[in-house]
Formats: C-alpha cells, structure tokens, sequence
C-alpha cells in the first residue's frame, strides 16, 4: 500500500510532527500541562491526522519507532521550553499496545530522559484499558519499572474501554482522563452520575483526574461543581504545533 510505503520514508524524513493540546488547570488558571499528538505533513496529501496512519504503523511495527520519536521529540521540546522559562509543566505522550508488546518502552523512555535531561515527573504516558487488560500483569511489571523511572502514568479514554475497574487499585498510575464521551453528554443526569462517580473513584484511589473533550462552558461548569479541577478540550484550546503553542501562550488571557 502506498501509504506503509511513505510511512516508511516519513521518520527518515522529518516529516512528523508534534502537536501540542493544553491542559487547563481550571482552579489555577493556568497551564498545568499537554498532551503530545502526533501528526503527518506528508508531502503530497498535506496534513494526515493519526486515526489514518496509526493503525497502519501498528501493524507494520512502525509504531515503535515513532512513539521512540515522539517521546524524544516532546522531552527535547520540553527542555527547550523550561530552558527558556516558558513552561514548566508535565506533556504526555499516548501509547499502542505494539509497544507495550515489543518490550522496548523501558528503554525508550530511559535514553530520552538521559539525552534531555528532562525531569522524569515532566513526561507521561497514557495508557488505555485495552492496554492494561491485554496482558494485566506484564502490563503492572512494565508499569512498575517505568514508574521506577520516574516518569507518570495515566489512564487514557477512561470508562469506555474495556473495563478495568477491578484491577484499578493494582495499577501503578497517577491519573484517571475521563473519556469525552461522558463530557459531550454531560447534560445528561445519568452521564453525570458517571463523571461523578469517576470522581469519586479517583479521588479514594488517590488517583488525579482530568476531564478530555471539554467544549463548553456549561461542560466546564459543571465539571468543576463536581471537584475536577483539570481539564483538555476545545473550550481551552485545539492542539497546537510547537510554533502556535508558544503563540498561545503570550495571548493576555
Ligand atoms: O488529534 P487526534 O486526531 O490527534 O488523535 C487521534 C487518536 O490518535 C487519539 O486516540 C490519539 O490518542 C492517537 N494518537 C495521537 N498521537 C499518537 C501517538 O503519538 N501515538 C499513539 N499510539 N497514538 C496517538
Ligand atoms: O484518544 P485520545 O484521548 O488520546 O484522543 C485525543 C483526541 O481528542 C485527538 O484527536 C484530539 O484532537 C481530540 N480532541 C481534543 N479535544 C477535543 C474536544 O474538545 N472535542 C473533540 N471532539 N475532540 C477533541
Ligand atoms: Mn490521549
Ligand atoms: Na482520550
């Protein structure tokens, strides 16, 4: 296929990109963090956006070698930006199963936190619950070597996977995002129990929580009423290239 052709040539290169979405602090008012997502300028199609090119990259393994790429991208941007005095903030990076599968993210991360310098508490790593449930105790083994490192863990897409909750308590994690389904209907009394619940659920695991998706202010609102103090979506803004990032961040409010 044409594009596992060029997905190949894509790395070599340079033509990946890191997007950047904030993660709002809304008790603080401020930046309290990001989440690195990937993107492709390709040279002839323009941007291709990764729920086109990541199940490709899965299955060819090229996966691997990207998240190695993506989590050195963010710890060198994220140095340049602490260096500079811009942020001093926490960005994370989303993981495949493949690269849980292929037993090289201990490394990754290591050889990234060494050749930037970068503090491990500043990068994260989102998993899902299919992650976790694949293969719960090479996953909590994995975990638990990474959480040695340093670095943080979170629990992508929360509540819409499959379920984990049972084996919530044995996952060394520091983060729940609850999933923006649950936000986009959270008009709804019966998606509200659910976010409140999560809540609930974080907040006795000692676990932070962090809403995804948020679009409104109504959405906002609420959220906070019911103790989420973090939240990423389009109501606090869009992911961002590195450029547009540091744009962002000197607008007055
Ligand atoms: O902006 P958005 O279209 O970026 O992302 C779509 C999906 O692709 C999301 O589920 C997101 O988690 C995933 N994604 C984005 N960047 C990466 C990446 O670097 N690695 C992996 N595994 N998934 C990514
Ligand atoms: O699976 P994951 O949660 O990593 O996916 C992140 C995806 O969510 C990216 O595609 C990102 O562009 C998208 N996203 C971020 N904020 C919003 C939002 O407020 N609304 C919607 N619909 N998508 C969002
Ligand atoms: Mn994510
Ligand atoms: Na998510």
């Amino acid at each position: 296929m044409e594009l596992e052709r060029d997905l190949r040539k894509a790395l070599v290169n340079e033509e990946l990109e890191v997007y950047y979405q904030p993660k709002w602090d809304a008790e603080s008012n401020h930046v309290s963090g990001m989440e690195a997502l990937i993107r492709w300028n390709h040279p002839r199609l323009g941007v291709v956006m990764p729920s086109e090119f990541i199940p490709i990259a899965e299955e060819t393994g090229l996966i691997v070698a990207m998240t190695r790429w993506m989590i050195h991208e963010v710890c060198r941007q994220n140095t340049a930006w602490q260096s500079l005095d811009l942020l001093h903030i926490c960005i994370s990076v989303n993981m495949s199963i493949r690269v849980f599968e292929s037993g090289l993210l201990g490394e990754m991360v290591e050889e990234a936190l060494q050749e930037t310098g970068i503090k491990p508490d500043n990068l994260e790593l989102e998993i899902t619950e299919t992650i976790a449930m694949y293969d719960l105790q090479d996953t909590i083994k994995q975990l638990k070597q990474l959480k040695q490192l340093g670095v943080r863990i979170s629990m992508d897409d929360f509540g819409t996977g499959y379920s984990s909750l049972g084996s919530l308590d044995e996952l060394p994690i520091d983060a729940l995002k609850i999933d923006r389904l649950f936000i986009r209907q959270s008009d709804l009394t019966s998606k509200q129990a659910i976010i409140s619940a999560i809540i609930t659920i974080a907040g006795q695991l000692n676990l932070e929580v962090i809403a995804e998706g948020v679009e409104t202010e109504e959405q906002m609102s609420f959220l906070k009423s019911r103790g989420c103090r973090v939240m990423q979506g389009y109501y606090y803004g869009k992911p961002m290239n590195a450029k547009d990032i540091e744009k962002w961040l000197e607008q007055p409010d």
